[in-house]
Protein backbone atom coordinates (compact mmCIF):
# COMPACT_ATOMS: atom_id res chain seq x y z
CA UNK A 1 0.00 0.00 0.00
CA UNK A 2 1.16 3.50 -0.86
CA UNK A 3 1.76 5.66 1.84
CA UNK A 4 -0.25 9.10 1.68
CA UNK A 5 2.35 11.62 2.32
CA UNK A 6 1.04 14.91 4.10
CA UNK A 7 1.44 18.54 2.95
CA UNK A 8 4.12 19.42 5.53
CA UNK A 9 6.16 16.35 4.60
CA UNK A 10 6.35 17.24 1.12
CA UNK A 11 7.60 20.65 2.26
CA UNK A 12 10.22 19.88 4.52
CA UNK A 13 11.55 17.08 1.70
CA UNK A 14 11.64 19.91 -1.02
CA UNK A 15 13.39 22.29 1.69
CA UNK A 16 14.45 21.74 5.20
CA UNK A 17 16.85 18.93 4.70
CA UNK A 18 20.33 21.31 4.21
CA UNK A 19 21.45 22.78 6.94
CA UNK A 20 21.73 26.19 5.13
CA UNK A 21 17.97 25.86 5.03
CA UNK A 22 17.99 24.57 8.63
CA UNK A 23 19.46 27.63 10.12
CA UNK A 24 17.40 29.82 7.89
CA UNK A 25 13.87 27.89 9.09
CA UNK A 26 15.31 29.18 12.32
CA UNK A 27 15.93 32.23 11.65
CA UNK A 28 12.99 33.21 10.01
CA UNK A 29 10.79 31.31 12.77
CA UNK A 30 11.97 33.41 15.26
CA UNK A 31 11.83 36.88 12.84
CA UNK A 32 8.15 35.90 12.52
CA UNK A 33 7.48 34.68 16.01
CA UNK A 34 8.94 38.28 17.15
CA UNK A 35 7.08 40.20 14.48
CA UNK A 36 3.73 38.28 15.10
CA UNK A 37 3.82 38.86 18.56
CA UNK A 38 4.80 42.35 18.52
CA UNK A 39 1.97 43.03 16.43
CA UNK A 40 2.87 42.32 12.45
CA UNK A 41 0.64 40.26 10.40
CA UNK A 42 1.41 36.57 9.82
CA UNK A 43 1.99 37.39 6.31
CA UNK A 44 1.56 33.59 4.70
CA UNK A 45 4.28 34.18 2.43
CA UNK A 46 7.02 34.49 5.04
CA UNK A 47 5.43 31.99 6.93
CA UNK A 48 8.02 28.70 7.32
CA UNK A 49 6.57 24.97 7.49
CA UNK A 50 6.43 25.11 10.99
CA UNK A 51 4.40 28.01 11.92
CA UNK A 52 1.45 28.14 9.29
CA UNK A 53 -1.51 28.80 11.27
CA UNK A 54 -4.15 26.31 12.11
CA UNK A 55 -7.14 28.43 10.36
CA UNK A 56 -4.76 29.35 7.18
CA UNK A 57 -4.13 26.17 7.18
CA UNK A 58 -7.43 24.81 7.31
CA UNK A 59 -7.61 23.10 3.81
CA UNK A 60 -4.40 20.85 4.35
CA UNK A 61 -5.86 19.72 7.68
CA UNK A 62 -9.61 19.13 7.04
CA UNK A 63 -11.61 21.27 9.53
CA UNK A 64 -10.55 19.32 12.49
CA UNK A 65 -8.48 22.01 13.88
CA UNK A 66 -11.25 24.60 13.10
CA UNK A 67 -11.73 24.49 16.57
CA UNK A 68 -7.86 25.34 17.39
CA UNK A 69 -7.23 28.61 15.45
CA UNK A 70 -4.85 29.93 17.40
CA UNK A 71 -2.76 26.38 16.90
CA UNK A 72 0.57 26.43 14.60
CA UNK A 73 0.05 23.54 12.47
CA UNK A 74 3.69 21.27 12.26
CA UNK A 75 2.32 18.40 10.44
CA UNK A 76 -1.07 17.90 8.82
CA UNK A 77 -0.56 14.23 8.11
CA UNK A 78 -0.92 13.06 10.70
CA UNK A 79 -2.26 16.17 12.74
CA UNK A 80 0.43 18.21 14.99
CA UNK A 81 0.01 21.15 16.30
CA UNK A 82 1.48 23.87 19.34
CA UNK A 83 0.45 26.29 21.01
CA UNK A 84 2.32 29.70 21.26
CA UNK A 85 3.53 30.36 24.60
CA UNK A 86 1.71 33.28 25.02
CA UNK A 87 -1.47 31.60 24.45
CA UNK A 88 -0.44 29.41 27.56
CA UNK A 89 -1.16 31.59 30.06
CA UNK A 90 -4.39 30.50 31.92
CA UNK A 91 -4.51 28.09 34.40
CA UNK A 92 -6.38 25.58 33.22
CA UNK A 93 -5.78 25.52 29.67
CA UNK A 94 -9.36 25.82 27.31
CA UNK A 95 -9.32 23.12 24.49
CA UNK A 96 -8.92 25.25 21.58
CA UNK A 97 -5.36 25.76 23.07
CA UNK A 98 -4.54 22.32 23.40
CA UNK A 99 -1.76 21.33 21.46
CA UNK A 100 -2.77 18.27 19.14
CA UNK A 101 -0.25 14.98 18.73
CA UNK A 102 -1.29 12.63 16.75
CA UNK A 103 0.93 9.37 15.32
CA UNK A 104 -2.05 8.24 13.32
CA UNK A 105 -5.88 8.42 11.79
CA UNK A 106 -8.17 9.96 14.15
CA UNK A 107 -11.26 7.73 14.30
CA UNK A 108 -14.31 9.45 13.12
CA UNK A 109 -18.24 10.01 14.45
CA UNK A 110 -17.54 8.17 17.47
CA UNK A 111 -20.46 6.93 19.20
CA UNK A 112 -20.16 7.25 23.07
CA UNK A 113 -23.15 4.75 23.66
CA UNK A 114 -21.76 1.78 21.28
CA UNK A 115 -18.28 2.81 22.65
CA UNK A 116 -16.42 -0.49 24.55
CA UNK A 117 -13.43 -0.77 26.79
CA UNK A 118 -11.94 -4.21 27.03
CA UNK A 119 -9.55 -5.09 30.50
CA UNK A 120 -7.22 -8.13 29.20
CA UNK A 121 -4.04 -8.95 28.84
CA UNK A 122 -1.26 -11.90 30.44
CA UNK A 123 -2.26 -10.78 34.08
CA UNK A 124 -5.83 -9.61 34.14
CA UNK A 125 -8.02 -12.14 36.65
CA UNK A 126 -11.44 -11.67 35.41
CA UNK A 127 -11.04 -9.77 31.75
CA UNK A 128 -13.98 -7.25 31.51
CA UNK A 129 -15.72 -4.99 28.68
CA UNK A 130 -17.33 -1.91 29.77
CA UNK A 131 -19.41 0.29 28.00
CA UNK A 132 -18.92 4.15 29.16
CA UNK A 133 -21.98 3.78 31.20
CA UNK A 134 -21.35 0.89 32.89
CA UNK A 135 -17.64 2.86 33.74
CA UNK A 136 -19.79 5.98 35.14
CA UNK A 137 -22.37 3.65 37.82
CA UNK A 138 -19.55 1.30 38.67
CA UNK A 139 -17.04 3.60 39.96
CA UNK A 140 -16.52 7.01 41.37
CA UNK A 141 -15.86 9.76 39.59
CA UNK A 142 -12.78 11.72 40.33
CA UNK A 143 -11.65 15.25 38.75
CA UNK A 144 -8.20 16.61 38.10
CA UNK A 145 -6.55 19.46 36.38
CA UNK A 146 -2.98 17.44 34.83
CA UNK A 147 -0.57 18.23 32.80
CA UNK A 148 0.36 16.66 29.49
CA UNK A 149 3.70 17.29 28.09
CA UNK A 150 4.47 15.16 24.66
CA UNK A 151 8.62 13.47 25.22
CA UNK A 152 9.43 15.80 21.97
CA UNK A 153 8.67 19.37 23.25
CA UNK A 154 11.78 21.28 22.69
CA UNK A 155 13.21 18.99 20.00
CA UNK A 156 13.52 21.83 17.39
CA UNK A 157 16.38 22.82 19.24
CA UNK A 158 18.29 20.12 19.32
CA UNK A 159 21.96 19.77 17.47
CA UNK A 160 22.50 17.99 15.54
CA UNK A 161 18.32 18.16 14.42
CA UNK A 162 16.33 15.31 15.71
CA UNK A 163 13.57 13.78 13.04
CA UNK A 164 10.11 14.15 14.02
CA UNK A 165 8.12 17.13 14.60
CA UNK A 166 9.59 20.15 15.13
CA UNK A 167 8.27 21.25 18.53
CA UNK A 168 9.41 24.08 20.55
CA UNK A 169 7.69 25.51 23.42
CA UNK A 170 4.40 24.40 22.71
CA UNK A 171 3.57 20.59 23.41
CA UNK A 172 2.20 21.15 27.00
CA UNK A 173 -1.07 21.73 28.15
CA UNK A 174 -2.74 21.44 31.65
CA UNK A 175 -6.69 20.79 31.19
CA UNK A 176 -9.27 19.19 33.48
CA UNK A 177 -10.00 15.49 33.27
CA UNK A 178 -12.97 14.05 34.82
CA UNK A 179 -13.56 10.64 34.63
CA UNK A 180 -12.95 6.81 37.10
CA UNK A 181 -10.04 5.58 38.62
CA UNK A 182 -7.22 3.32 36.30
CA UNK A 183 -6.69 1.65 39.85
CA UNK A 184 -10.61 0.86 40.53
CA UNK A 185 -11.10 -0.31 37.11
CA UNK A 186 -8.01 -2.93 36.91
CA UNK A 187 -8.67 -3.83 40.55
CA UNK A 188 -12.75 -4.75 39.74
CA UNK A 189 -10.91 -6.66 36.88
CA UNK A 190 -8.65 -8.58 39.32
CA UNK A 191 -4.95 -7.77 38.95
CA UNK A 192 -2.88 -10.93 38.72
CA UNK A 193 0.31 -11.35 40.64
CA UNK A 194 2.44 -11.52 37.46
CA UNK A 195 1.22 -8.13 36.65
CA UNK A 196 4.37 -5.75 35.62
CA UNK A 197 3.03 -2.82 33.34
CA UNK A 198 0.00 -1.95 31.26
CA UNK A 199 -0.74 -1.00 27.81
CA UNK A 200 -3.06 0.79 26.18
CA UNK A 201 -5.35 0.37 22.47
CA UNK A 202 -6.72 3.34 20.81
CA UNK A 203 -8.97 3.42 17.58
CA UNK A 204 -6.85 5.42 15.98
CA UNK A 205 -5.46 4.07 12.46
CA UNK A 206 -1.59 3.60 11.41
CA UNK A 207 -0.59 6.09 8.48
CA UNK A 208 -0.11 3.11 6.03
CA UNK A 209 -3.91 2.15 6.03
CA UNK A 210 -2.94 -1.62 7.32
CA UNK A 211 -5.91 -2.21 9.98
CA UNK A 212 -3.20 -4.80 11.71
CA UNK A 213 -0.67 -2.18 12.09
CA UNK A 214 -1.61 0.22 15.58
CA UNK A 215 -0.10 4.02 15.04
CA UNK A 216 0.89 3.36 18.77
CA UNK A 217 0.35 1.26 22.03
CA UNK A 218 2.11 2.89 25.30
CA UNK A 219 1.70 1.63 28.89
CA UNK A 220 3.27 2.40 31.73
CA UNK A 221 4.39 0.02 35.06
CA UNK A 222 1.90 -0.72 37.51
CA UNK A 223 3.20 1.88 40.11
CA UNK A 224 2.00 4.57 37.82
CA UNK A 225 -0.92 2.85 36.29
CA UNK A 226 -2.29 2.04 40.39
CA UNK A 227 -1.79 6.28 41.32
CA UNK A 228 -4.66 7.92 42.20
CA UNK A 229 -4.34 10.92 39.60
CA UNK A 230 -4.36 7.91 36.85
CA UNK A 231 -7.58 8.33 35.18
CA UNK A 232 -9.78 6.93 32.38
CA UNK A 233 -11.40 9.72 31.25
CA UNK A 234 -14.82 10.93 29.38
CA UNK A 235 -14.93 14.14 30.23
CA UNK A 236 -12.16 17.57 29.19
CA UNK A 237 -12.84 20.68 31.14
CA UNK A 238 -16.49 19.76 32.01
CA UNK A 239 -17.33 18.83 28.59
CA UNK A 240 -17.56 15.53 26.41
CA UNK A 241 -13.29 15.26 25.30
CA UNK A 242 -13.18 16.52 21.72
CA UNK A 243 -12.54 14.31 19.01
CA UNK A 244 -8.83 15.13 18.47
CA UNK A 245 -8.22 14.75 22.26
CA UNK A 246 -9.63 11.34 22.68
CA UNK A 247 -13.13 11.36 22.55
CA UNK A 248 -15.22 9.41 24.33
CA UNK A 249 -12.76 7.83 26.26
CA UNK A 250 -8.81 8.68 27.06
CA UNK A 251 -6.19 7.50 29.62
CA UNK A 252 -4.56 10.76 31.55
CA UNK A 253 -1.90 9.93 33.18
CA UNK A 254 -0.14 13.35 34.18
CA UNK A 255 3.35 13.90 34.42
CA UNK A 256 4.92 11.10 32.10
CA UNK A 257 5.33 11.98 28.34
CA UNK A 258 2.33 12.61 26.97
CA UNK A 259 2.28 9.18 24.45
CA UNK A 260 1.15 7.22 27.68
CA UNK A 261 -1.82 9.55 27.95
CA UNK A 262 -3.87 7.18 25.54
CA UNK A 263 -6.63 8.78 23.20
CA UNK A 264 -9.51 6.80 21.79
CA UNK A 265 -9.44 3.91 24.16
CA UNK A 266 -10.44 1.12 23.35
CA UNK A 267 -8.86 -1.41 25.78
CA UNK A 268 -6.15 -1.55 28.18
CA UNK A 269 -4.27 -4.60 29.02
CA UNK A 270 -2.27 -5.68 32.00
CA UNK A 271 0.95 -7.16 30.84
CA UNK A 272 3.06 -10.02 32.55
CA UNK A 273 5.91 -7.96 30.94
CA UNK A 274 7.52 -4.28 29.73
CA UNK A 275 4.77 -3.90 28.00
CA UNK A 276 5.79 -4.43 23.49
CA UNK A 277 2.97 -2.03 21.91
CA UNK A 278 4.06 0.22 18.96
CA UNK A 279 6.37 2.93 20.04
CA UNK A 280 7.54 1.30 23.16
CA UNK A 281 10.83 -0.08 21.97
CA UNK A 282 13.87 1.26 19.61
CA UNK A 283 14.50 5.00 19.98
CA UNK A 284 10.44 5.81 20.47
CA UNK A 285 9.78 7.49 23.82
CA UNK A 286 13.41 6.16 24.61
CA UNK A 287 16.80 7.62 25.40
CA UNK A 288 20.18 7.07 25.89
CA UNK A 289 20.36 5.18 28.99
CA UNK A 290 24.33 6.38 29.22
CA UNK A 291 24.51 9.91 28.12
CA UNK A 292 26.08 10.38 24.75
CA UNK A 293 28.14 12.79 22.58
CA UNK A 294 25.49 14.65 20.11
CA UNK A 295 25.16 12.77 16.71
CA UNK A 296 25.87 9.54 18.25
CA UNK A 297 24.00 6.01 17.00
CA UNK A 298 22.84 4.35 19.83
CA UNK A 299 22.16 0.42 19.90
CA UNK A 300 18.28 -0.56 21.32
CA UNK A 301 19.58 -2.26 23.87
CA UNK A 302 21.00 0.92 25.13
CA UNK A 303 17.87 2.77 25.03
CA UNK A 304 15.72 3.17 28.19
CA UNK A 305 12.00 3.71 28.24
CA UNK A 306 11.48 7.62 29.32
CA UNK A 307 9.23 7.59 32.73
CA UNK A 308 8.36 10.86 34.70
CA UNK A 309 9.59 14.63 32.66
CA UNK A 310 11.92 16.85 33.99
CA UNK A 311 11.42 19.84 35.67
CA UNK A 312 10.46 22.81 33.24
CA UNK A 313 8.96 26.02 33.26
CA UNK A 314 7.55 28.67 30.84
CA UNK A 315 7.31 31.66 30.34
CA UNK A 316 3.52 32.95 29.49
CA UNK A 317 3.25 36.97 29.97
CA UNK A 318 4.81 38.89 28.40
CA UNK A 319 4.50 37.32 24.67
CA UNK A 320 8.23 37.14 23.41
CA UNK A 321 9.13 40.29 21.35
CA UNK A 322 7.00 42.87 23.68
CA UNK A 323 8.21 46.17 23.77
CA UNK A 324 7.67 48.19 27.23
CA UNK A 325 8.21 51.21 28.72
CA UNK A 326 11.44 51.53 30.54
CA UNK A 327 10.09 52.92 33.45
CA UNK A 328 6.93 50.44 34.03
CA UNK A 329 7.14 47.64 36.16
CA UNK A 330 7.22 44.58 34.08
CA UNK A 331 4.74 41.69 34.92
CA UNK A 332 6.20 38.16 34.31
CA UNK A 333 3.69 34.67 34.76
CA UNK A 334 4.47 31.86 33.88
CA UNK A 335 3.36 27.93 34.73
CA UNK A 336 5.96 25.43 36.11
CA UNK A 337 5.78 21.78 36.36
CA UNK A 338 8.17 18.63 37.11
CA UNK A 339 6.67 15.07 36.41
CA UNK A 340 6.04 12.97 39.14
CA UNK A 341 7.28 15.90 41.32
CA UNK A 342 6.42 19.30 43.01
CA UNK A 343 7.90 22.68 41.60
CA UNK A 344 9.65 23.96 44.84
CA UNK A 345 10.96 27.17 43.46
CA UNK A 346 11.28 29.58 40.51
CA UNK A 347 13.76 32.20 39.74
CA UNK A 348 13.56 34.83 36.87
CA UNK A 349 16.63 36.60 35.05
CA UNK A 350 16.28 39.69 33.26
CA UNK A 351 20.22 40.11 32.93
CA UNK A 352 21.48 36.67 31.03
CA UNK A 353 21.25 34.82 34.55
CA UNK A 354 24.13 36.91 35.90
CA UNK A 355 21.34 37.82 39.05
CA UNK A 356 18.21 35.73 39.61
CA UNK A 357 14.62 37.52 41.40
CA UNK A 358 12.64 34.51 43.14
CA UNK A 359 9.45 34.46 41.68
CA UNK A 360 6.07 33.92 43.61
CA UNK A 361 4.86 30.52 43.22
CA UNK A 362 1.67 28.94 43.67
CA UNK A 363 1.16 25.52 45.28
CA UNK A 364 -0.73 23.19 42.42
CA UNK A 365 -4.54 22.47 42.54
CA UNK A 366 -3.75 19.26 42.92
CA UNK A 367 -0.39 16.31 42.05
CA UNK A 368 0.62 16.34 38.72
CA UNK A 369 -1.04 19.99 37.71
CA UNK A 370 1.52 22.66 36.74
CA UNK A 371 2.06 25.84 39.02
CA UNK A 372 1.91 29.00 38.33
CA UNK A 373 4.25 32.11 38.48
CA UNK A 374 4.79 35.51 38.64
CA UNK A 375 7.24 38.37 38.87
CA UNK A 376 7.43 42.19 38.90
CA UNK A 377 11.20 43.24 37.77
CA UNK A 378 11.88 46.56 37.05
CA UNK A 379 14.35 47.38 33.99
CA UNK A 380 17.44 49.54 34.33
CA UNK A 381 17.05 51.66 31.33
CA UNK A 382 16.59 51.13 27.60
CA UNK A 383 17.45 48.25 25.33
CA UNK A 384 17.08 44.90 24.66
CA UNK A 385 16.61 41.91 27.26
CA UNK A 386 15.64 38.79 27.89
CA UNK A 387 13.45 37.43 30.60
CA UNK A 388 14.39 33.90 31.52
CA UNK A 389 12.72 31.45 33.95
CA UNK A 390 14.56 28.42 35.80
CA UNK A 391 12.27 26.40 38.37
CA UNK A 392 13.75 23.69 40.83
CA UNK A 393 11.57 21.17 41.87
CA UNK A 394 11.07 19.23 44.75
CA UNK A 395 14.33 17.16 45.01
CA UNK A 396 16.66 20.25 44.35
CA UNK A 397 16.66 19.43 40.45
CA UNK A 398 16.71 23.01 38.70
CA UNK A 399 16.30 23.40 34.68
CA UNK A 400 19.41 23.57 32.78
CA UNK A 401 20.15 26.74 30.87
CA UNK A 402 21.38 25.09 27.46
CA UNK A 403 19.63 22.14 25.86
CA UNK A 404 20.72 19.08 27.91
CA UNK A 405 21.20 15.19 26.87
CA UNK A 406 21.16 15.15 23.11
CA UNK A 407 19.33 11.53 22.12
CA UNK A 408 18.60 10.40 18.57
CA UNK A 409 15.08 11.48 18.82
CA UNK A 410 15.35 14.52 20.67
CA UNK A 411 13.43 13.78 23.98
CA UNK A 412 13.74 15.53 26.97
CA UNK A 413 14.40 19.34 26.28
CA UNK A 414 13.63 20.87 29.78
CA UNK A 415 16.12 24.13 29.08
CA UNK A 416 15.08 27.63 30.48
CA UNK A 417 12.43 29.03 28.30
CA UNK A 418 13.30 32.76 27.22
CA UNK A 419 11.58 35.72 25.65
CA UNK A 420 12.83 39.08 24.13
CA UNK A 421 11.87 42.50 25.60
CA UNK A 422 12.54 45.34 24.08
CA UNK A 423 12.62 48.63 26.62
CA UNK A 424 12.00 52.05 24.89
N1 LIG B 1 -4.46 6.57 20.53
C1 LIG B 1 -3.53 7.53 20.59
N2 LIG B 1 -3.22 8.09 21.78
C2 LIG B 1 -2.29 9.06 21.86
C3 LIG B 1 -1.60 9.51 20.70
C4 LIG B 1 -1.96 8.92 19.45
O1 LIG B 1 -1.44 9.28 18.39
N3 LIG B 1 -2.93 7.95 19.43
N4 LIG B 1 -0.62 10.46 20.83
C5 LIG B 1 0.04 10.51 22.13
C6 LIG B 1 1.01 11.56 22.29
S1 LIG B 1 2.55 11.28 21.63
C7 LIG B 1 0.74 12.68 23.03
S2 LIG B 1 1.95 13.84 23.35
C8 LIG B 1 -0.62 12.95 23.55
C9 LIG B 1 -1.15 14.24 23.00
O2 LIG B 1 -2.41 14.54 23.52
P1 LIG B 1 -3.31 15.71 22.88
O3 LIG B 1 -3.27 15.56 21.39
O4 LIG B 1 -4.67 15.53 23.45
O5 LIG B 1 -2.69 17.00 23.31
O6 LIG B 1 -1.53 11.91 23.23
C10 LIG B 1 -0.99 10.61 23.25
N5 LIG B 1 -2.03 9.62 23.06
MO1 LIG C 1 3.95 12.87 22.39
Amino acid sequence: MRRQRGFFELLADAGDASPACESRRRWLTDTVLLASVAGGSRALGLLPAGLLPAAAAGAASGDLLASHPELEILNDRPINAQTPAHLLDDSVTPVSRMFVRNNGIPPENVDPETWRLAIGGEAVLKPHTFSIAELRERFEWHTYQLQIECGGNGRAEFRPPAPGNQWTTGAVSCARWTGVRLRDVLEFCGIGPSAVYIGYRGADRHLSGDPAKAPISRGVPMSKALEDESLIAWALNDEPIHPLHGAPLRLVLGGWPGSVSGKWLTGIDIRDRVHDGAKMTGTAYRVPCEAVAPGTTVADDAMCIIESMPVKSLITHPASGVTVDRSATLAIRGQAWAGDRSVAEVAVSTNFGATWTPAKLAPAPNRLAWQRFEASVRLPGAGYYEVWARATDSASVTQPMLVPGWNPKGYLNNACHRIAVQAV
